[in-house]
């Protein structure tokens, strides 16, 4: 699913598939030629990582229509018209409830090619219609270099990736999108060496450093917090040791 290869061939059939937008399936037919277009540019497979998958919790909820079964439906478009597909959105269509409640089309993924290679790019997953993920390749190598989780629809907090290897070694967490907290694995070890700690300041509301606590040992405890307003010297100038809120 994550790399599943959807080619494109003439621009007909393409146009074609964008007239069907809101067709139960929109999957490209034609995976003959291995999706370069007419002018010999070459596409890169599309890298989807929005799955067509009825989530469990609505396939067990039932209906109060018998004919009814839930069913996910996805949506593209070519936004450049250059034949490809840039953006795919994913919707559930769920059945009519005993409440009676309207039913209508629920997002549940969107992803978008932003460089028109052909490779998506970013891709949002949401939950009961609110955005729970969103992963970002910001180098659109196809390697996801970042995920932006969200609470309530807002962003909580951001892991980066810097270095590919599919291991996060930054970890931002936010407040009301201003910086609260941030945490790094310098060292390669899936623990946080480093923790950065922010105050929103109430009259610019930007977010000011405050401490810079160290894990030297690498055993998960802090071992050196250094305060921002108070320069680290050379040698043992340092405060003590001080746990930040949470640790130890
Ligand atoms: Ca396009
Ligand atoms: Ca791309
Ligand atoms: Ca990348
Ligand atoms: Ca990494």
């Amino acid at each position: 699913m994550r790399h599943r290869l959807r080619m494109m061939v003439g621009l007909g059939a393409v146009l074609a598939i964008a007239l069907r937008c809101g067709g139960s399936d929109t999957g490209p037919a034609s995976p003959a030629s291995g999706g370069d277009d007419e002018e010999g540019r070459t596409f890169l497979p599309e890298g989807s990582r929005c799955q067509e998958v009825v989530p469990p919790a609505v396939q067990q909820a039932g209906s109060a229509d018998p004919n009814c079964t839930p069913s996910v439906e996805s949506v593209e478009a070519d936004l450049n018209q250059d034949g490809h597909m840039d953006i795919r959105r994913v919707y559930l269509l769920p059945c009519p409830t005993m409440l009676g409640e309207d039913v209508r089309p629920e997002i549940m993924c969107r992803e978008a090619d932003l460089n028109y290679d052909g490779r998506k790019d970013i891709f949002r997953h949401f939950r009961a219609g609110e955005a729970a993920y969103e992963e970002q390749d910001w180098n659109f190598d196809g390697v996801i270099d970042a995920v932006l989780h969200f609470a309530g629809g807002n962003p909580l907090s951001v892991e980066f990736d810097h270095n590919g290897d599919g291991r996060f070694e930054m970890q931002v967490l936010l407040q009301e999108g201003n910086v609260r907290r941030v945490k790094v694995d310098a060292v390669g070890d899936d623990h946080y060496d480093i923790y950065e700690t922010y105050e929103i300041e109430t009259e610019t509301g930007e977010s000011q450093l405050i401490s810079i606590g160290y894990d030297l040992q690498g055993d998960g405890t802090m071992d050196r917090l250094v305060s921002a307003s108070e320069p680290e010297g050379s040698g043992e100038a340092a405060p003590p040791a001080t746990p930040a809120p949470g640790e130890e």
